[in-house]
């Protein structure tokens, strides 16, 4: 039975968070495996990950984000194609087709007070960084939390209902460190406020997002490293530029890297 409250918050607030866990612990703990052989190097699966802006033996103590590890590891490759995934991406959306089009290893340390500014997520809109498709395409991420995610863990955060807002161009900066400064450049609609909701859960939980809702993250002060993978989906009504493969919609054909994770058809 689809969860109707589910939807009808996805739908009112462009995000929605399963904080209990929705994945069972074998996957999770699999997948955090493959998380750390990842982050040393080693791989168990077809090939590296794709060109990342974090490598094997960088900074520990800097954001580590890595492009396509489900490439590289079993574990992470059963955690994002896990049915309830998929599922629960359709439930929000109502689509009848979902497939996993990128992925994104996320481990954000936990830090000294001082050192905050090494870390941070600044606000952004997903759409910004999504040209590859066409305009009005149903996207959404999955963000599935490995490590039990408080409110000092350096949460995302959520603005609830910018996803009306429209596209704003310009405005998203997932780069930058000062997160009040990518703030005072957002043009809130007149009739709008700026709502900022944590995404709290634990080890096994999710979030869903729209690719045009607020989102960032500050400093990690918990103690312990925050750990997830971002999961990008993508509904049947989604559809890259001109129909081309490139860029960001390049492995879209490759079920082995991008699989089908939901199908009532
Ligand atoms: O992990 C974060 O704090 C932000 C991740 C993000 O921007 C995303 O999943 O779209």
């Amino acid at each position: 039975m689809p969860d109707l409250n589910l939807r009808e918050g996805y739908e009112r607030e462009g995000f929605a968070v399963l904080a209990d866990p929705v994945l069972p612990s074998s996957v999770v703990t699999a997948a955090l495996d493959g998380m750390n052989s990842i982050r040393r190097g080693e791989y168990d699966r077809r090939e590296p990950p794709e060109s990342s802006l974090w490598n094997p033996g960088e900074d520990p103590d800097t954001l580590c984000k890595i492009e396509q590890p489900q490439k590289a590891s079993q574990g992470v490759f059963d955690l994002i194609r896990h049915p309830t995934v998929g599922k629960l991406a359709a439930e929000v959306t109502g689509a009848d087709w979902v497939q996993v089009w990128w992925v994104q290893l996320l481990y954000k340390p936990s830090i000294e007070a001082s050192d905050s500014a090494r870390v941070n997520i600044g606000w952004h809109q997903d759409r910004h960084y999504w040209q590859s498709w066409e305009e009005g395409s149903e996207l959404l991420t999955a963000w599935i939390a490995l490590s039990d995610v408080g409110v000092d863990s350096g949460p995302m955060r959520f603005v609830a209902g910018s996803h009306d807002w429209g596209f704003l161009d310009g405005a998203s900066d997932f780069k930058g460190q000062d997160v009040e400064a990518v703030r005072s450049g957002i043009q809130i609609p007149d009739d709008r406020t700026w709502e900022e909701k944590p995404a709290l859960m634990r080890a096994g939980g999710l979030s869903l997002h729209h690719c045009l809702t607020f989102h960032g993250s500050t400093a990690n002060r918990s103690g312990r490293p925050r750990m997830s993978f971002a999961v990008h989906l993508r509904t049947q009504n989604s559809r890259p530029v001109n129909n081309e493969r490139k860029s960001l919609t390049r492995f879209i054909d490759d079920e082995t890297v991008c699989p089908v994770i939901y199908s009532s058809r």
